[in-house]
Parts: C-alpha cells; sequence; structure tokens
C-alpha cells in the first residue's frame, strides 16, 4: 500500500500542481484538503499553526510539516526519490536544484503577472492588450534561457526525467494554456510534449 502524505491546497495552484505531480510520480498518495483560492481557510488557527504564511501548499509527512513548494519538492524527491526525481550524479543534482530555484525566482514572477494580465484580456471590455503584448514580449529571454539549454538534451537536468522538470513543466503549462503567440521554441515544445505524456502529468496538473 503506497505512503499517504497530508496536503493542504488547491488544484489551481501552480505551487500546489509541483507537490500534486511529484508526489504522483513517487506513488504517494495524497489526503488533499482544499484550501486557499476559493475555498479559503488560510487565515484558520490551526492551518497558521502549520504555515504562517497564509499561502498554499502545506504537507505533512508523519507529522513532518512542510511548506514552500519547491522545499516540498526537495524534501520529496530526497525522502523517496533517490535515484528517480533526485539525481544521483552530484552535479545533475546541482542542475536540478538550479533550475528549481531559478523557477521561483526568475520565470514565476515573470510568467505570473503574464497570466494575471491575460485573465484580465480575456475580458471582452479590457482595454489591457498592450500590457498583455510588453509582458508577453519581456518573456522571450527568459523561455531563451530555456530552449537553449535544452538544445540536446531531453530533460532539465540531463537524459532523465528528474524533478527539475516538475517546476519548469509547470510554468510550461501554464504558458501554453494562454493563446498567445509562443515564440518558436522548438527544444521546449519537444521537451513539455515528453513530459506532458507522463500519466502523473496528466493525472495531476491537466486535470
Ligand atoms: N513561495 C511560495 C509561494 C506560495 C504561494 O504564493 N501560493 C499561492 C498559490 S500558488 C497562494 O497560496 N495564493 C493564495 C491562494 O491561493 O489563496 C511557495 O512556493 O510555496
Amino acid at each position: 500500500m503506497s505512503k499517504t502524505l497530508k496536503m493542504w491546497g488547491h488544484r489551481g495552484s501552480s505551487c500546489c500542481q509541483k507537490v500534486l505531480w511529484s508526489a504522483a510520480e513517487l506513488g504517494l498518495s495524497i489526503d488533499l484538503t482544499d484550501t486557499g483560492g476559493g475555498y479559503g481557510g488560510l487565515g484558520a488557527p490551526d492551518y497558521l499553526a502549520r504555515n504562517p504564511n497564509r499561502v498554499v501548499p502545506t504537507i505533512e509527512d508523519d507529522g513532518f510539516v512542510m511548506w514552500e513548494s519547491s522545499a516540498i519538492l526537495l524534501y520529496l524527491a530526497t525522502a523517496y526519490g533517490r535515484g528517480t526525481l533526485e539525481p544521483e550524479d552530484a552535479r545533475a543534482r546541482g542542475e536540478a536544484y538550479r533550475w528549481t530555484v531559478w523557477q521561483d525566482t526568475t520565470m514565476r514572477p515573470k510568467l505570473l503577472p503574464l497570466y494575471h494580465s491575460w485573465i484580465v484580456v480575456e475580458n471582452p471590455m479590457s482595454r489591457h492588450l498592450d500590457e498583455l503584448e510588453e509582458k508577453r514580449k519581456g518573456m522571450f529571454d527568459t523561455w531563451m534561457i530555456v530552449e537553449r539549454h535544452l538544445a540536446g538534451r531531453d530533460y532539465m537536468a540531463g537524459d532523465q526525467f528528474s524533478l527539475a522538470d516538475i517546476p519548469m513543466g509547470v510554468m510550461a503549462y501554464w504558458w501554453y494554456l494562454m493563446p498567445i503567440d509562443h515564440f518558436d521554441l522548438p527544444n521546449i515544445e519537444a521537451w513539455y510534449a515528453r513530459i506532458s505524456a507522463r500519466p502523473a502529468f496528466k493525472e495531476q496538473v491537466l486535470r
């Protein structure tokens, strides 16, 4: 029987998708308490006692509480995915850590405002098309870093799927969700086709 982790979060959150997807890759079951988003509960005393940041996700593994989605991903990979999600090779592992940190510090801060602008533009009364276009164009250099990195590589941290593909895969999911011009990114498209064919991605992110 697979191990079950408790999780507080919601499926519409990119941070939570990182955790849900990684747990599924590792064969871990998740007992999800819908929290945040439309569900609320971030200010409830028992939630705040686990996560004082008023954000999701939070997990609990046999009484061990973790928050901060990338830290949760790294914890799960170390605890349950040595040699699978967590590469054995120190340099591949270093690369995996780098892309995980970079997703939080560089990619997400650009993608999130673009996504929010797109939601606004979906409103037919919107006057924000210029702003959307500016943010879209502003992502070119960021995506090109990934595009060049993937030249001659099947996955973000080498020739095997690893934890590095999860945060970057979730970013690609949100990017391709928007019906905008996605630039010419053949290496990213080929990589995204590879990772989005994974059953855990289909179950936890695409659903
Ligand atoms: N750095 C934090 C960011 C957490 C965060 O901003 N979570 C968002 C969802 S992605 C949140 O809780 N927003 C409020 C909500 O969904 O109600 C992490 O990666 O865990």
